[in-house]
């Protein structure tokens, strides 16, 4: 059976979408990311793939079990209004390539599993990767098991809705043992591959990335009978923080990375006539090393607790996530450039279940050219030829990489 890339992707084009933001919101364990799992379901069994899911909320289509299996894939849920291809192209490429392999006869000398992680982007329980976190213990079962969504659901209470059991949450040992090595597609998320003009790039490393909840606290009153000297308004100590991390981030990030955003926050009790009494913001703060991520943290802090004194306000910082500087594996990113014919290597800035799953075992990733960049928006886009050619590069590598017996 031949299974196109793109023919893939249009299948599940119309789920998820969101009519409010543009592109796709599609939240792990809400309807949209639900009716995805299904569909990764039904064409991977429709291949002939044995489909199975963890005890983390992970699937896995497997053709071919046992040890020294070479994992691919990616996932399936996406930022609120993201765009087509963060996580899909790389499990449709996934399923195209297994069906390619299948279609000439090819016999892998080991077996191959496509995996679907769940809740890579933290869209809904605000960390990232927790999939591949529980699965390789990097994150306590307990800790996302508690987790809230921002209607107070449970990580716990919402992995039912796909039949997970929560008890059975946490550190997969003998799914771990049984994986050789994990290679992702991913749309690249920057203009690498552009300027360099070419599809396909092996990534070598992921910035070191966190996120941190930022509550300023202050008084609520009323808009119009506050005078101005007289108010405590934790909005205008938060603007004064995005200034400064703005400014900050800025200021580092030339031949070092530097990366500093608030992208979401929430006002309460957030009327148009009201001074708020308190603000949450989320601080998503990204470098080059952990030292130099860290010290650029401590000074945008610095520079939040300035101005949430300016304003009469009190702040509490509390780190909900932190991933330290991912070098992918020296070999294995050899090996795929040399099947590839000596395409580009290119470091990315933005955090993957590969970069979670490298600290356990052989880790790679495929870019796929992304023409103006964007990502994490409804303008991310990739053409239908390099989808192709992306998912042609992945079947070589399932290919290079299946063709050795396992030891
Ligand atoms: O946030 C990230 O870097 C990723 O896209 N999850
Ligand atoms: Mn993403
Ligand atoms: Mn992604």
């Amino acid at each position: 059976m031949t299974l196109d890339v793109v023919t893939l992707l249009n299948e599940i084009a119309e789920i998820g979408r969101d009519p409010v933001r543009g592109g796709y919101s599609r939240h792990v364990y809400e309807p949209a990311e639900l009716e995805l799992r299904e569909w990764f379901r039904r064409t991977s069994t429709g291949l002939g793939l044995e489909v199975e899911t963890d005890r983390n909320g992970n699937i896995w289509a497997h053709w071919g079990r046992g040890d020294g299996a070479i994992a691919i894939g990616s996932h399936l849920d996406s930022v609120p209004g993201g765009g087509a291809y963060d996580g899909p192209l790389g499990v449709a490429s996934s399923l195209a390539a297994v069906a390619a392999l299948m279609e000439e006869g090819f016999v892998p000398a080991r077996p191959v599993t496509i995996a679907a992680f769940g809740e890579e982007e933290g869209s809904r329980f605000g960390i990232a990767c927790l999939g591949s976190k529980l699965m390789t213990g990097a994150l306590p079962a307990a800790t996302v098991a508690a987790l809230t969504d921002d209607a107070g659901v449970t990580y716990a209470e919402a992995c039912l809705a796909d039949g997970i059991d929560p008890a059975g949450l946490g550190r997969d040992d003998e799914r771990m043992a049984s994986l050789a090595a994990f290679v992702e597609l991913h749309v690249e998320q920057g203009i690498g591959l552009a300027d360099l003009d070419a599809p396909v790039a092996v990534a070598s490393s992921i910035l070191a990335h966190g996120r941190w909840k930022l509550v300023f606290s202050g008084e609520g009153n009323h808009a119009g009978a506050t005078r101005m000297r007289d108010r405590r308004d934790p909005v205008a100590a938060m603007a004064a923080a995005v200034l400064a991390a703005q400014r900050i981030a800025s200021a580092h990030d030339g031949a070092d990375s530097a990366r500093a955003t608030i992208g979401r926050l929430t006002p309460i009790p957030g009327g148009t006539n009201v001074i708020a009494s308190r603000v949450d913001a989320w601080l998503d703060v990204r470098g080059d090393t952990d030292p130099q991520t860290r010290a650029l943290l401590e000074e945008i802090l610095k520079a939040s607790h300035a101005s949430a004194e300016e304003h009469g306000c009190t702040l509490e910082v509390v780190e909900e996530s932190y991933v330290s500087t991912v070098h992918f594996d020296p070999d294995l990113q050899q090996r795929l450039v040399g099947a590839l014919g000596g395409v580009p290597v290119l470091a990315t800035g933005a955090g993957h279940d590969a970069g979670i799953l490298a600290a356990e075992i052989p880790t790679a990733m495929l870019f796929t050219r992304n023409p103006t960049g964007v990502s994490h928006s409804p303008y991310e886009t990739a053409t239908d030829e390099d989808c192709r050619v992306g998912a042609r590069a992945l079947t070589e590598v399932v290919r290079l990489l299946t063709s050795e017996p396992r030891k």
